[in-house]
């Protein structure tokens, strides 16, 4: 890492190998170093101390609000609880009149939640009943002890407090020295009341320990799935052993898999699932947050008379901790996946619809070194034949990791550049990180610290630490000002050197600091509003992903749709951009758990994400490589990325076998543009992600739950990718009893509900249609995205037993805003029924003209040969169009059509 070590800062434990080592374990705390889990493990369980004061209940649009009581300090509470529109539950609890104001997370909510009325009932003394729409819904509440259940038709589905865990540290004056005992003062210190030490950190609380909890009970749930992002299985672990799942916001490279250590960035939102329901805990706390789960799955035990066996249900016990700020938790009752993902959408938004050029291909490195390469690279491109949309600059295009500038000697015309790949309708993505180089002569520098947008420390002077420019201050995007301030530096004009065709990249904002604890911001920094950063470590890369987009929609006067892939994330990120999963390993086992990777952040709002295709540390061998191709194509968000010292490797570089099959890979993603971002376009309103885990397609079939070597892209296709070295088959899970599954490549047909060795090669990525389902797609990838507005589609109509079929196709112009401002969208919807496929405009309101037309239409299938196929337009005449058939494969294809893709028609097998 000459280059790197050299120009500026030095990451810690980054060694002249391309791997950081070494240091990188000790870096990290384990969980038994956190204060605030050790202090609330020490509670003893199942002795709550708080007590509901039922004669305090007020009831108002807002919801019940209620006193509790802690028992032994007799410090009140205020325990709120409304029912959220749509089957939510929010239960917030804080201090009654606590001596400061705790932080309540801003920003992430979209609004305020609608809220339902609750009418109200005191069944005794100590119970009090809720409920709303006709009783359909309930919450109890009991004094002693104290607990909430929430009821969905008279069955209980979570309790809260079930175990006493709930645990709310008040905010108090510090321990006066003078008077204070030594023995009493370094008690409180090893408890890390005041102080905690890690390493040779040395964390000063200002607010002392400040830290809530409380506990779960699920019902009837063993499933478990969300709360990213942890490099490990789709189905979340009970952590009763080894510790809990952390959620704090970590730059940790060359992650270590199968790791409950919390990495780049947090969603708080558990999802449980069982054969009749899918509910969903979301925690909305934004300082460092601990969970521990513990699953009992369904028993036979003995009966206390031993004479029978009885069954135990199996459940689900969640033990949430945060180190500050309040409780505020929301139960969401389903009972559908989709229920869960509209429920959690509506509190947090929903995915923003990408520009259509970023689902294409990006190939980055860190670096393309200057312009002839980057020339030379995208030439490689086209010489190749290889459809892609996106090159990307590291941080060696700045000068000296100056961000919003150019290295003059290897970038001496930025402009230059972007309008040559403009002008082949490609775009540029630079990145910028949230340090800032401490120099009086970087205007971003000096303006930023004349108008005070940098981080505080404790001494409120700006906080110093070291990154890739050495000495750095960090942005405080929590600062609304601040973020418009940084928003407005992407303005054509400000940003010298920029183009509408430049689009951005946040890396480091976890944020990464190399000198700081566990290579972050160190906790008693300060924040906007005088909030320190264990409030709101979680939320600095939302803030900053947040400006970054605004800034390029506000940089095209609001016309434009932003692009901005960002590393750290929380809860609502979803709403900015892309996300990927930050530096990965070129090994299979890398390769393997990027799956249940991206299906965790799907499943949790977070929809547009990818990882570093071909691994960021390390050389991938060739078969590796292509493998990662095959799988990388098929995800939401798909970017080759290398580290420094690595080889090159784009994709020619392998020789003509390897170059075939990527080119295939690539290609074929582009010709599946139109059913990705039709998915995005439901995204967007349903809140589905596009990449699902089986069980959300076939929520009533147990095989599914645990299935993370495959998954279903939109409700369509099954995607299978092959994430072993040399295998000759892969096994396959075809889920749904009596369906058809048939193979994308050669139409074989697979029934659903059994497992089948399927055989591949090196080319072949396994992916299945389901049967019942209609795939629109280019007939061909062209050399970009761009080059597809005015290509004919295909259309794969894939039968299900009764013969029939249905899906969607989403068009509008792919670029701006238009589709939501002017309605310039088209929605067509095909149908196949008796025979007859209609394409019919599925929603009136969309006003969007296609030059495109479907040329050609296939359906897997078709048991006998047609004697005719008729085509009609609305109000023509049906004419008869050739058509071939190949009964060994069940195919009917009719090509040479000329049908409008926004048109309504009809084909008729006859
Ligand atoms: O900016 C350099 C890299 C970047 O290529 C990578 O994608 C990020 O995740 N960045 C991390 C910093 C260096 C990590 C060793």
């Amino acid at each position: 890492m000459e280059g790197l070590m050299s120009r500026g800062g030095e990451a810690p434990g980054t060694p002249d190998s391309v791997i950081p080592e070494n240091e990188g374990k000790e870096k990290f705390k384990k969980y038994n170093h956190i204060a605030f889990y050790r202090r609330q493990k020490e509670l003893q369980q199942g002795s709550s101390y708080y007590r509901p004061l039922m004669d305090t209940l007020e009831m108002s649009e807002r919801g019940a609000e209620l006193e509790l009581i802690h028992t032994e300090t007799e410090v009140r509470f205020l325990l709120c609880v409304c029912a959220i529109q749509g089957r939510v539950v929010r239960v917030k609890i804080n201090e009654l009149q606590p001596i400061r104001a705790r932080y309540e997370v801003p920003d992430v909510l979209i609004g305020e939640p609608v809220r339902e009325r609750l009418s109200a009932e005191k069944a005794d003394k100590d119970t009090l009943r809720l409920s709303w729409s006709n009783g359909q819904y309930q919450m109890r509440i009991t004094r002693s002890p104290f607990q909430l259940e929430v009821l969905c038709g008279g069955e209980v589905m979570v309790t809260l407090n079930s175990q006493g865990r709930l645990c709310f540290e008040t905010l108090r004056d510090p321990p006066d020295k003078g008077s204070s005992q030594k023995g009493e003062q370094d008690d409180e210190d090893s408890a890390g009341l005041w102080k905690e030490t890690f390493r040779q950190f040395i964390d000063i609380k200002a607010n002392g320990p400040s830290s809530v909890g409380l506990d779960f009970t699920l019902h009837g749930f063993s499933n478990v799935y969300g709360i990213p992002e942890h490099a490990d299985t789709l189905l979340l672990k009970d952590t009763s052993s080894g510790g809990p799942y952390r959620l704090y916001n970590l730059d940790v490279f060359a992650y270590d898999i199968h790791s409950k250590l919390g990495l780049y960035g947090s969603v708080p939102l558990l999802l449980a699932h069982k054969l009749e329901r899918t509910i969903g805990i979301f925690w909305l706390n934004a300082s460092e947050t601990l969970l521990d789960i513990s699953t009992v799955s369904e028993n036979l035990v003995a009966s206390p008379s031993l004479a029978k066996r009885r069954k135990l249900p199996s459940q689900t016990e969640l033990h949430w901790m945060s180190e500050s700020g309040i409780i505020d938790t929301f139960i969401l009752l389903g009972p559908s996946p989709s229920d869960i993902f509209t429920q959690y959408a509506g509190l947090t938004g929903w995915q923003a619809l990408p520009p259509l050029f970023s689902l294409g291909y990006n190939q980055c490195r860190w670096n393309y070194k200057d312009e002839a390469d980057v020339r030379a690279v995208d030439q490689g491109f086209d010489r190749h034949h290889i459809p892609y949309d996106v090159i990307w600059l590291d941080i060696e295009h700045t000068q000296g990791k100056r961000y919003f500038t150019w290295d003059r000697q290897l970038f001496p015309d930025p402009p230059g550049l972007q309008c040559y790949l403009q002008d082949k309708k490609r775009k540029l993505v630079v990145i910028s990180d949230p340090h800032i180089k401490i120099d009086p002569e970087y205007s971003l520098y000096a303006e930023a610290k004349n108008c005070g947008h940098f981080v505080k420390d404790r001494e409120g002077n700006p906080y110093e630490g070291s990154c890739w420019p050495g000495p750095c201050c960090y942005l405080d995007f929590s600062n609304p000002k601040t973020r418009d301030w940084y928003s407005s530096k992407f303005a054509l004009d400000n940003y010298e050197g920029s183009t509408d065709s430049l689009f951005v990249w946040n890396d480091m904002n976890e944020p990464s600091v190399f000198d700081g604890p566990e290579q972050t911001m160190p906790k008693d920094a300060v924040h906007y509003g005088g909030w320190e950063h264990r409030e709101l470590h979680n939320l600095y890369g939302f803030y900053q992903h947040w400006a970054t987009a605004e800034g390029l929609t506000w940089r095209s006067g609001g016309t434009e749709r932003p692009f901005v892939l960002t590393r750290s994330f929380f809860a609502g990120s979803q709403r900015f951009g892309a996300v990927w999963t930050g530096d990965n390993v070129a090994t299979w086992d890398y390769l393997k758990i990027s799956i249940p990777m991206l299906l965790t952040l799907s499943i949790t709002g977070i929809s547009f994400c990818g990882v570093d295709v071909g691994g960021f540390f390390h050389d991938p061998e060739p078969e590796l490589l292509v493998r990662w191709y095959q799988a990388g194509a098929l995800q939401p968000f798909f970017r080759g990325h290398s580290a420094m010292q690595t080889k090159r490797r784009e994709p020619w570089i392998f020789g003509e076998e390897v170059t075939t099959i990527i080119r295939a890979a690539i290609s074929q993603r582009y010709c599946l543009l139109p059913y990705w971002y039709t998915l995005f376009h439901q995204a967007q309103l349903s809140a589905k992600p596009p990449m699902r885990p089986l069980w959300v397609e076939f929520p009533k079939e147990p095989q599914t739950f645990a299935v993370e070597d495959q998954y279903m892209i939109g409700s369509a296709l099954l995607a299978c990718p092959v994430t072993d070295p040399g295998v000759k088959e892969v096994k396959v899970l075809f889920p749904g009893c009596g369906e058809y599954w048939y193979d994308v490549h050669s139409s074989q047909i697979f029934r659903g509900g059994r497992t089948v060795n399927v055989s591949v090669t090196l080319d072949s990525a396994p992916v299945f249609q389901r049967g019942g389902t209609v795939v629109p797609r280019k007939k061909e990838a062209g050399t970009c995205t761009a080059d597809q507005n005015s290509m004919p589609f295909s259309l794969t109509v894939a039968l299900d037993p009764k013969g029939s079929a249905v899906g969607d196709l989403y068009m509008d112009d792919g670029h701006s805003f238009n589709y939501t401002d002017k309605k310039e969208f088209a929605l067509q919807r095909f149908t196949f029924f008796n025979g007859k496929l209609l394409s019919s405009c599925s929603d009136n309101t969309g006003k969007f003209e296609s030059r495109c037309s479907v040329e050609c239409v296939q359906w897997m299938g078709v048991r006998e040969r047609p004697s005719a196929v008729t085509a009609q337009l609305s109000g023509d005449r049906a004419e008869n169009v050739p058509f071939t058939y190949e009964e060994k494969r069940s195919l009917l294809t009719v090509k040479g059509l000329k049908l409008g893709a926004v048109q309504n028609w009809q084909l008729e097998i006859k």
